[in-house]
């Protein structure tokens, strides 16, 4: 069911919205001609390396730079003494600072360069500028850091026990949280009616994002004016500058904040590190340009992971199954620091996604964020979403056993009837729009489901052992309602803004506050505004990730892009539209009431042979010699876009799977994804996306997984130990999808970047889960490696 790429010519301009054209960006992608930070070269850069902590938990007692000093090609090497030194620019707090609040967070302190004691391997205790980036790692090897070190520990449960080695002075038994959402008397009284209760004791594993870039950043200072740029591996250059302003202590206005392209975030370059702050730091020191690419090696040990979630919950239902209520206590691994969006996923994106796809009537959750000896974790694709998802469909399977009933037939059931939408959640969140038996039928029917369970029967007959997994997700994206976010707690605004330019030949260029790093923006705002205009596809050129040429932006995370900077860019245009509507009244000497636009020509109503087009229009709006009275000159405009609500995409994703009970290898046989993510502006970059997606949420369901051991020393620190899947582990994808438009938006749409991610790792756990049922397996944690299956099966077969 694989869809074809059109060349955007082929396409007419009345059909460039919802088409699947070929993605514009890819030619310099994949020809290699395409600037990332590290192809930047600058004259005169010197390069900085970072000296990180070999421990997981030590006491600094000293450092000794003074060899390193000396080496040939040094420039310097600074510790966090030399942050506060009077001689070296300061001003900064050299902080890291927490971009969300909760009522009971403990903000503790995060220094850039510790401040006498690293609290994770990794963590960075001097940095090394030198003349190349062999003689800064050369000298890195050569500082000798006196270290105590001191028991550590990873997991959350552990650390938040009595005798848990501790943190933070100021965060008391490593407690960097503790939070709670929906109604806890109403749930108690749930489940005293219930006829069945399901439990699960899961572990969500923390992961880490593997983007194809290591992160960077080249930062170059103008002693004459002040001006500091900086080029980094960003998703989000305004919220970088705002707080990279604050923690060196640069004016905001006089920092330049550019991301060039960027190999891949999956959230990992939206957080604010410290790297990249002391490359501007250093640079604006030494009045020259400073350049840091991370190798892999430091990026598997600080880049920020995610999830790590250790839960118990507890599904009532009663004789009918029916879902009575839902109780979730769950423990955050939040790392050695609070990283910056880190307190916003284990708790508003988590918390007020536990109802599903379903109507369930008394829902409580507490959740306790704790301190680890990791590095500060924070928001991996999906970001809380997949963590609840995960958790609601472990459970709805569970139950359904529970009460005897198939896992289909019992989610059918409990379905949030397409009636009641806009649904209130008893988790504080409404569902814009939902219709969620359309993707489940169709999902259910590509894979034959019915067929399936007889196929299943006769094969357990031959020892082969099937299994089938479904997956029901729903997501909550299109970050943005302000209002809602402030509700919640948040100290940040997540609208986005754009400035749609008409030159006066007539093309045009789209500025938007996002910033992509993979995700098509190039092709699909070019679609939106060639629409919106009605002028030609290849007449709009899109501009993102420059501090210095967009005015405001939030960035590119949360699925937000599409159904918030699109909306955004449909602002501006329509604006553009109403400006252009007076001068093309004013040329065709009529009101600009009776003037109508269609497909990027002015007609006068009920006269269609007086018209004008918009791009002449433009011609003259900038010519400026005949404007209607008041009119100022140009054609261009700017928009805030800040909706009422999130959007709400959903699916069923369905993985059959066949599960070799000698060797625990599990193989898939189909893997059939339903999404609906309400209208498509491309159905090809959906397409891409979703597969994507999947392919990291089957990484976490089989493969992938952050080990530490008790010393933490990350296990996992390189390409050979942490498994990512490569192709042959992915499997072949069967996608469809429904179209249940969005009230929210202009375009109608929702997210779907992170959907595969949300779907897939319950789909497979499920799967799992059902083949080894005859054994009475009802669970495999994850990563489900080969030995981890082949112990499940060992003990349920030991238990029977
Ligand atoms: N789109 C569409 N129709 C829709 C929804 C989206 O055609 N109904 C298109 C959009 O216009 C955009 C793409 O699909 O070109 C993704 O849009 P959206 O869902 O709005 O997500 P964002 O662009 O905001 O991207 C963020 C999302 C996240 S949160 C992660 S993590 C992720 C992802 O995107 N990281 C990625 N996809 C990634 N893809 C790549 N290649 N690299 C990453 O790091």
């Amino acid at each position: 069911m694989s869809i074809d790429s059109l060349d955007p010519s082929e396409v007419s301009a009345a059909d460039i919205l919802g088409s699947a054209i070929e993605r514009r960006e890819d030619p310099a992608l994949v020809t290699g001609t395409a600037e990332y930070t590290d192809d930047i070269q600058l004259a005169n850069t010197a390069h900085m390396a970072v000296v990180r902590s070999q421990y997981g938990n030590a006491r600094i007692e000293g450092v000794d730079t003074s060899a390193a000093e000396e080496m040939s090609g040094v420039v310097g090497v600074y510790t966090n003494d030399d942050l506060w030194r009077e001689d070296t620019p300061g001003g900064g707090s050299f902080d890291l600072p927490v971009g969300w609040l909760l009522p009971s967070l403990n903000a503790v302190s995060h220094p850039i360069l510790v401040d006498g004691h690293a609290r994770y391997q990794g963590d960075a205790v001097a940095v090394v500028v030198a003349e190349t980036r062999h003689q800064a790692r050369d000298a890195v090897r050569e500082i000798a850091v006196d270290y105590d070190r001191l028991d550590a520990v990873t997991d959350p449960g552990d650390a938040l026990d009595d005798d848990a080695p501790q943190l933070h002075e100021d965060a008391t038994g490593n407690v960097a949280f503790d939070w709670e959402i929906g109604d806890e008397e109403k749930t108690a009284a749930a489940f005293e009616d219930a006829a069945h209760t399901a439990s699960i004791d899961l572990v969500n594993q923390l992961v880490i994002p593997n983007a194809m870039e290591p992160r960077a950043a080249v930062a170059t200072y103008d002693p004459g004016t002040d001006e500091l740029d900086v080029f980094m591996t960003s998703q989000n250059p305004h919220l970088h500058r705002l707080l990279m302003s604050g923690v060196i202590g640069h004016p905001e206005h006089k920092l330049r904040v550019k991301a060039p392209e960027v190999g891949g975030g999956f959230g990992s370059k939206i957080h604010h590190y410290g790297d990249e702050a002391l490359v501007a730091w250093c640079s604006k020191l030494l009045e020259r340009p400073v350049k840091w690419t991370a190798t892999r090696s430091e990026t598997y040990l600080t880049d920020a992971p995610g999830r790590g979630h250790e839960t118990e919950a507890e599904l009532a239902m009663d004789e009918d199954g029916t879902v009575l209520g839902l109780r979730v206590d769950t423990k955050a691994n939040l790392g050695a620091y609070l990283s910056t969006f880190a307190p916003a996923v284990p708790t508003y994106l988590y918390g007020t996604l536990l109802s599903g796809q379903y109507d369930i009537p008394a829902i409580h959750a507490h959740v306790t964020g704790a301190f680890t000896n990791v590095p500060p974790v924070d928001a991996y694709r999906g970001a809380g979403r997949p963590e609840a998802s995960f958790l609601v469909e472990r459970l709805m399977d569970l139950g359904a056993k529970e009460v005897g009933m198939d896992p289909a037939e019992f989610r059918r059931h409990n379905f949030v009837p397409t009636e009641k939408f806009p649904y209130e959640t008893q988790v504080a969140v409404v569902y814009d729009s939902g219709d969620y038996e359309k993707p489940f039928d169709r999902a259910l029917d590509l894979v034959d489901y019915e067929d399936f369970r007889e196929r299943q029967r006769e094969a357990r007959e031959e020892g082969r052992y099937l299994g089938i997994g479904l997956s029901c997700y729903i997501e909550a994206c299109g970050l943005a309602p302000s209002e809602l976010a402030g509700q919640l707690g948040a100290q940040a605004g997540l609208w986005e803004s754009s400035l749609v330019r008409f030159h006066p030949s007539g093309t045009v260029t789209a500025f938007c506050g996002t910033s992509g790093h993979g995700q098509g923006h190039e092709t699909t705002y070019a679609q939106i505004v060639a629409n919106e205009l009605g002028i030609d596809y290849d007449d709009v050129e899109v501009v993102e990730g420059d501090t210095d040429e967009i005015p405001q932006g939030m960035g590119t995370y949360g699925s937000r892009s599409a159904a918030v900077g699109g909306s955004s860019l449909v602002m501006s245009a329509r604006k553009v539209v109403d400006k252009a509507t007076e001068i093309a009244a004013h040329q065709l000497e009529a009101d600009p009431d009776d003037v109508e636009f269609e497909a990027g020509e002015f007609h006068v109503a009920g006269a269609p042979d007086r018209s004008v087009g918009i791009q002449a229009v433009a011609q003259q709006a900038y010519l400026a010699h005949d404007l209607p009275d008041g009119l100022e000159p140009g054609l261009e405009a700017t928009s805030f876009y800040d909706p009422d609500n999130f959007v709400f995409p959903f699916g069923t994703h369905v993985a059959v799977v066949e599960v070799d009970p000698e060797s625990g290898e599990v193989e898939f046989e189909r893997y059939v994804a339903v999404d609906d993510v309400g209208n498509q502006i491309n159905p090809k970059i959906v397409e891409g996306q979703i597969h994507g997606g999947v392919a990291q949420g089957v990484g976490q369901a089989l493969y992938e997984g952050a080990e530490y051991d008790d010393n933490g020393t990350l296990l996992t620190g390189s390409m050979q130990d942490y498994a990512v899947p490569k192709a042959e582990h992915v499997p072949e994808m069967e996608t469809d999808s429904t179209v249940t438009p969005s009230p929210v938006n202009p375009l109608g749409v929702k997210g779907v970047g992170e959907a595969g991610t949300i779907a897939a790792p319950q789909a497979v756990v499920n799967a799992v889960a059902d083949a080894l049922d005859p054994f009475g397996v009802d669970g495999v944690e994850m990563p489900m490696t080969a030995e981890r299956v082949w112990r499940a099966v060992e003990e349920g077969a030991a238990a029977d």
